[in-house]
């Protein structure tokens, strides 16, 4: 490969070298969401057996009073991520909120998702960043206290140390008398979690398998994908779901400039999804410098909704 070629690898062709050149290949989770990829995800969200997002929203629904009480009215929601068509509706409704700021890497989808909601809510103010929330941030003026939102446990994705780091970080950008709303699966039952992440239609799998076609379409891939297969597993030691991605064969291909093989049974690990115990997640709170003030779930704590404050 040319040294030009080298340097146009944006952070996905350079993420792909990076992580199949290990010893044990990995992927960030974070490169599944291309076009096709967020769109099998919003198919992932109303499958029957990922219960998160459904229960999640019935929780926003249920306890909407408290969360205006608790998480702060009429202030400015920082939204951590683009957010979605039916959840940041409601959290925007309980809370009263007079301006909405969703941060999200992905410029397309910010922009997307902000016409439609100043469509459906003519009054608010919405004042859309395009960024890395996983970096310290400096927002644009707006009026404290503010309150962050960050649902679907999208913190499930980041290993406990790096949750941390995160949360602390977002204590920082919203500063004092802040208030986080911060959905985080629970741990439960092996056998409920594995079927959350590999679904009798094949969704996941699909979606797992999709990082692959990414890598052909986007990085000069030569993966065969149909010598893969999609696997989901609760790791219990570290307390999380893994997606692997398990050639079936030995295979050879190029990607991102450079050759890699794989023997039969050998991975890609393409995801973590964390879970923490209703008494894990405050810990995660207190690690992080905020103070855990309320939270819910369903009747079988199958995902908790919970509020912090600064
Ligand atoms: C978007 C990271 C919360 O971990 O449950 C769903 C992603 N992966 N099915 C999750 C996902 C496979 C999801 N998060």
């Amino acid at each position: 490969m040319t040294q030009a070629t080298a340097e146009a690898l944006g952070d996905f062709g350079r993420a792909v070298r990076d992580g199949l050149s290990q010893a044990r290949k990995s992927i960030p989770a974070r490169y599944f969401y291309d076009l096709r990829g967020s769109e099998l995800f919003e198919e992932i969200t109303a499958l029957p057996e990922y219960y998160p997002t459904r229960t999640e929203t019935a929780l926003l629904r249920h306890h909407a009073g408290d969360l205006g009480r608790l998480a702060g009215r009429g202030r400015a929601v920082i939204e951590f991520g683009a957010g979605s068509a039916t959840k940041t509706p409601l959290l925007l409704a309980a809370t009263e909120a007079a301006t909405y700021v969703p941060v999200d890497i992905s410029g397309d989808f910010l922009a997307q998702s902000v016409a439609a909601l100043a469509r459906s809510h003519p009054g608010l103010r919405i004042v859309p960043v395009a960024g890395d929330f996983s970096r310290p941030m400096d927002l644009p003026a707006l009026p404290r206290p503010l309150t962050g939102f960050f649902p679907g446990s999208t913190i499930g994705n980041f290993d406990p140390r790096a949750a941390v780091d995160l949360l602390r970080s977002f204590r920082e950008t919203l500063g004092e008398g802040a208030r986080l709303v911060i959905g985080i699966d629970t741990r439960k039952n092996a056998r409920l979690l594995e079927a959350a992440y590999d679904d009798a239609a094949g969704v996941t799998a699909a979606f797992n398998l999709n990082l692959l076609e990414r890598i052909n379409r986007e990085l000069d891939g030569t993966i065969p994908v149909d010598a893969f297969e999609h696997r989901a597993v609760w790791n219990d030691g570290q307390g999380r779901v893994e997606m692997h991605l398990a050639a079936t064969r030995a295979v050879s291909f190029s990607a991102a400039g450079r050759r890699f093989s794989m023997h039969p049974g050998e991975t890609i690990h393409s995801e973590n999804s964390y879970k923490y115990s209703l008494a894990e997640a405050r810990l995660l709170a207190r690690a992080s410098g905020w103070e855990p003030i309320a939270f819910w779930s369903d009747a079988d704590d199958m995902f908790g909704l919970h509020v912090w404050a600064a």
